[in-house]
């Protein structure tokens, strides 16, 4: 390894695009991270966070040894001592309260990481725990609810064929910053470029003219949490035109001409004054979009995390299916992904259709949605007194109490409960609420192969990266940790676990649950036969079982020339299996196997978004951004990722600015019904008026937090400003983008 000067392959797990780098090490110190222009997917593509991997694995503030709290003093201990006292304080709560009063939060981390997304599920499955809350719920739930429920599967989520439409229409979304989300591909704005090279049209939809506008033929700012309206007047217009053509997908769609009934009130006039957008110009983007062929409408986190969440997303889908571009080259497609994917499996209480609201939350009678309550529930679920009232949490890579909505809340809530465990690299804004911090490996430290990430990528490719640094001696993988702490979850103590046994389990029961399935490749094989053919442990036994039942794979000898993970580690620069390919009807897992294209639960969300159209628009709205150097609240100890101009302002039109007297640079003090935050201003007529704009993830200079060069550039909290009472209603999502606010001057609002 990694002694003398020497070069590595690797995978950047910092996001989607998972480029492939060349990264130099001498005397046990990461240099020159550039990128490996060899590499199949990502073709030399690289963004600044990329070359700061060294610079995450050597800084000081790492966590390397797991820490205990006694008061506010933390001790590093050893693994065995953290383990116990992870035992001592969580079966205390356990015996007295029952499993009810564990909760866990995942964060979203999570998806990158080489062991914790492959193993969250087997920490869940073996530990028994129901409260469970993500950050998914401040993030894509919606998507997960459409796709759940039109598809069969929460994570069956289409993806716009960039390479090969001629016409792309974007809503909520900035790649230039994000990179591309539940949209796998490296340089989308290359490839948004490479479309209007080829005579297409780019057209993004956004309250904001981001740098993604910039490539882009047509910006169409619209106002916040009205994606939906828009979506339903082009669907509108393109059943009044008679443009509706099914084509394929006629023999595979339930639920067309209720379809048609339902949205025939939202006309483009109907909608035109709450979206900000003229009906003529509804009409000309549902027109270019039916005779664009093909054609790919995609929604992000814009239309998810907003006020009509789930209907936005449901309405990507179903223009999608009206224009006829799902599962058309060109269209929206599903991935086929060389290492099949755990995700893919229906949960094991949803076989027979998804079932939704089937218990409700204890304080706020919020209903179940795919198995979560909002994470905006998790403070007042900690707070109020009462049997099943939370009393532990588990953390595992989330930083709630600056990523959620009323962050402020969930701050003082954390300090109440009795056992606190995270499951984090970090002390910061969260876990320095923790009993107990269990780190994870550096990403460098262990070998990286995306586990859920290839299921909505725009190619069919795979890569493996080895770990560049030995782990340290000792030290245990964050999947030894997860089921550890579900071993202890479940009575066991810690010096009794055993985790090969766990892991067997766990490794055993996925490939009996593939062996059972009719239409996975190794349909009514024998585990032992399994078994007998595989060896190792962990995430690595089992990437190689998903490369090998996966479609390319050897399943198992069925097809000697097929994949093994020993077949794709000798392709360093990986395998490409080529641009998607229409799927179906075998990516549906809908009973049936047909695309609901009406479904009950979110067709009675309609009503709510008639009456947000008869509703007096806000004043001002506020809506979040990402930045390319930023990755959500955990990256800003990266001293080269932060320093220069501050990033944590608010962004305010002209006019706005000069209505409510606020100036650039100046502080401005922005409300909301939740909370109070000052901010610099920074005027920009990038924003549509009405609409301000704040980054997320900021607000690191609370007590106690170990982030050195954060601390310096702290920002402000924007989730101070987000009621946890908004939530999209279908998914329960959490709503952070298009919350009334107002904003003043500094010294206004401190003089009155
Ligand atoms: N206002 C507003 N709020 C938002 C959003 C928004 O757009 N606006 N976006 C939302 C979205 S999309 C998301 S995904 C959430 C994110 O919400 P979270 O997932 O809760 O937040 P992150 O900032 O990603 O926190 C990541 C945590 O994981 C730790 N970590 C990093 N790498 C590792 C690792 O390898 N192992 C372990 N064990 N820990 C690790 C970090 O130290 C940090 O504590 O925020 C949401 N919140
Ligand atoms: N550099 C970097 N990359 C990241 C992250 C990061 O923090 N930094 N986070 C990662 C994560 S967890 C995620 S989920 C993805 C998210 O990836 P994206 O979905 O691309 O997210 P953003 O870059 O926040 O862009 C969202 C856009 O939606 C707009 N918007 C806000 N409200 C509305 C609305 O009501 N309607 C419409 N149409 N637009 C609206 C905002 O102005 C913004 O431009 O990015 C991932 N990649
Ligand atoms: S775009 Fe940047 S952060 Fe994302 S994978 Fe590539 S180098 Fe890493
Ligand atoms: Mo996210």
């Amino acid at each position: 390894m990694a002694d003398d000067a020497s070069v590595h392959l690797r995978t950047c797990p910092l996001c989607e695009a998972m480029c492939g780098l060349e990264v130099s090490v001498a005397n046990g110190r990461v240099g020159r991270i550039v990128p490996d222009a060899r590499d199949v997917w990502s073709r030399g593509y690289i963004c600044p966070k990329g070359v700061v991997l060294g610079d995450l694995h050597h800084d000081p503030d790492r966590l390397r040894a797991p820490m205990v709290r006694d008061g506010s003093e933390w001790k590093p201990v050893s693994w065995a001592e953290a383990f116990r006292v992870a035992e001592r304080k969580l079966h205390a709560v356990i015996e007295r309260e029952g499993k009810d009063a564990v909760a866990t939060y995942i964060g979203n981390p999570t998806a990158h990481n080489f062991s914790l997304s492959r193993y969250v599920g087997a920490f869940i499955a073996f530990s028994g725990l129901t409260q469970l809350y993500s950050a998914g719920t401040v993030d894509q739930w919606p998507k997960n609810l459409v796709c759940a429920l039109m598809y069969g599967g929460m994570w069956s989520i289409p993806v716009p064929d960039l390479d090969r439409t001629s016409y792309l229409l974007m809503l909520g979304a900035n790649p230039a910053a994000s990179q591309g989300s539940l949209l796998a591909a490296p340089d989308v704005l290359g490839r948004l470029d490479a479309i209007r090279s080829r005579g297409g049209k780019v057209v993004v939809v956004d309250p904001r003219r981001t740098a993604t506008a910039a490539h882009a033929d047509e910006w169409l700012p619209l106002r916040p949490g009205t994606d939906a309206a828009l979506l339903l007047a082009i669907a509108q217009t393109l059943f009044a035109e008679q443009r509706v053509r099914v084509d394929h997908l006629a023999a595979h769609v339930d639920g067309l001409a209720e379809l048609e009934r339902l949205i025939a009130p939202f006309t483009p006039e109907a909608v035109a004054e709450a979206c900000a957008v003229p009906a003529p110009t509804i009409r000309r983007i549902a027109r270019e979009l039916s005779d664009a062929r093909p054609a790919a409408v995609y929604g992000r986190i814009g239309t998810c995390n907003q006020e009509f969440g789930t209907l936005a997303s449901w309405l990507v889908e179903v223009v999608n299916i009206l224009t006829g571009n799902l599962d058309r080259p060109g269209g929206s497609m599903f991935a086929d992904p060389v290492a099949w994917s755990m995700i893919s499996l229906r949960p094991p209480d949803q076989i027979d259709g998804f079932q939704l609201g089937r218990w409700r939350s204890r304080v706020r009678g919020a209903p179940e949605v795919l198995g979560q309550y909002p994470v905006s529930c998790l403070a007042e679920e900690i707070t109020a007194p009462g049997a099943g009232q939370i009393k532990a949490l588990i953390t595992v890579a989330g930083n709630p109490v600056i990523s959620t909505p009323d962050a402020g809340k969930l701050d003082a809530a954390l300090p109440r409960l009795e056992c606190m465990i995270s499951v984090d690299n970090y002390l910061n804004e969260t876990t320095r609420h923790a009993d107990v911090i269990l780190p994870g490996l550096s990403p460098l430290e262990q070998p990286h192969y995306d586990e859920m990430i290839w299921s909505w990528a725009i190619r069919n490719a795979a890569k493996y990266s080895a770990a560049i640094f030995p782990p340290p001696p000792e030290r245990p993988a964050e999947w030894e940790i997860l089921l550890t702490l579900a071993a202890l979850a479940n009575g066991q103590r810690a010096d009794d676990i055993s985790v090969a046994q766990l892991d067997d389990m766990f490794f055993f029961g996925l490939a009996a649950t593939l062996a059972s399935d009719p239409h996975s490749r190794i349909a009514g094989r024998y585990v032992a036969e399994i078994a007998a053919a595989t060896d190792g442990r962990g995430p690595e036994r089992l990437l190689d079982f998903a490369v090998r039942v996966g479609p390319h794979g050897d399943a198992y000898g069925a097809d000697p020339a097929g994949l093994t993970l020993a077949r794709v580690q000798a392709e360093p620069h990986g395998i490409d299996k080529g641009p998607l390919a229409p799927r179906l009807p075998a990516a549906l897992q809908t009973p049936n196997r047909r695309i609901e294209l009406t479904p009950a639960w979110i067709s009675a969300d309609l009503p709510r978004l008639q009456r947000r159209l008869q509703r007096r628009a806000d004043d001002l709205l506020l809506v979040s951004r990402r930045h390319l150097r930023s990755n959500n609240s955990w990256m800003h100890n990266v001293e080269k990722l932060v320093r220069g101009r501050d990033r944590c302002t608010l962004l305010i039109h002209p006019d706005d600015a000069h209505r409510f007297g606020v100036t650039d640079g100046a502080p401005a003090r922005v409300s909301s019904e939740a909370g109070s935050i000052v901010v610099p201003a920074e005027v920009s007529d990038e924003m549509m008026p009405g609409v301000v704009s704040l980054p997320h993830g900021w607000g690191h200079d609370l007590d106690g937090v170990q982030l050195s060069v954060a601390a310096r550039h702290a920002g402000v909290n924007n989730n101070l400003l987000a009621p946890g009472t908004l939530v999209d209603v279908p998914s329960g999502n959490a709503i952070v983008n298009g919350i009334p606010v107002q904003v003043g001057p500094l010294s206004h609002a401190t003089s009155g």
